[in-house]
């Protein structure tokens, strides 16, 4: 049996999917059913705005919404529902995704959209803190998210222990002096 998704990712086109699979590949690692879906804020606004109204009672707890360029899609979505809505703003205009940050960010007040980085690692965080909102509810997901922590922590110090012992990540073993 396919579990109900509990975060919807959406983005405003499928030319965002290539960053915006970050985002789900981070709930894959919690074990978080989630859906992906295209709408746009611009291109489509009644689909935007039927799914953000419809998501609550369809079980969504979170949504992730990534777009580019005038990026209205967190905000329109924010608009139309009381779900926490985290924004990714995605790099695919002549600005490099300058106008995207400052569109998801600049939200006015009592529309709050949580705005992640640019690119993937904006994608990625927003799997996380979508896990993170998820797991003031759920114990066992808190649990996974410390031992995330954990392992992000293990991967500095052995960083750490390389860089120390003077070996470069790309290079293989750095000159012994420069
Ligand atoms: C935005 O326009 C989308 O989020 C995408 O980042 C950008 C370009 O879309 P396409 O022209 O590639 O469909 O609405």
């Amino acid at each position: 049996m396919t579990r109900k998704p509990q975060v919807g990712i959406v983005m405003g086109s499928d030319s965002d999917l290539e960053v915006m699979r970050e985002a789900a590949v981070a709930l894959e690692g919690f074990g978080i059913p989630h859906e992906v879906r295209v709408c746009s804020a611009h291109r489509s606004p009644r689909l935007a705005l039927r799914y953000a109204r419809d998501a609550e009672a369809r079980g969504l707890k979170v949504l992730i919404a990534g777009a580019g360029w005038a990026a209205h899609l967190a905000g329109v979505l924010a608009a139309a529902t009381t779900l926490p809505v985290i924004g990714v703003p995605i790099e695919s205009s002549p600005l490099r995704g300058l106008d995207a940050l400052l569109s998801t960010a600049q939200m006015p007040g009592g529309v709050p959209v949580a705005t992640m980085s640019l690119g993937r690692a904006g994608a990625r965080n927003a799997g996380v803190l979508a896990a993170q909102i998820l797991a003031t509810a759920d114990g066992d997901l808190r649990a996974r998210l410390r031992a995330y922590k954990a392992r992000l922590a293990a991967e500095v110090a052995a960083r750490d222990r390389r860089v120390r012992a003077g070996v470069s990540p790309r290079r293989g073993r750095a000159r012994a002096k420069a």
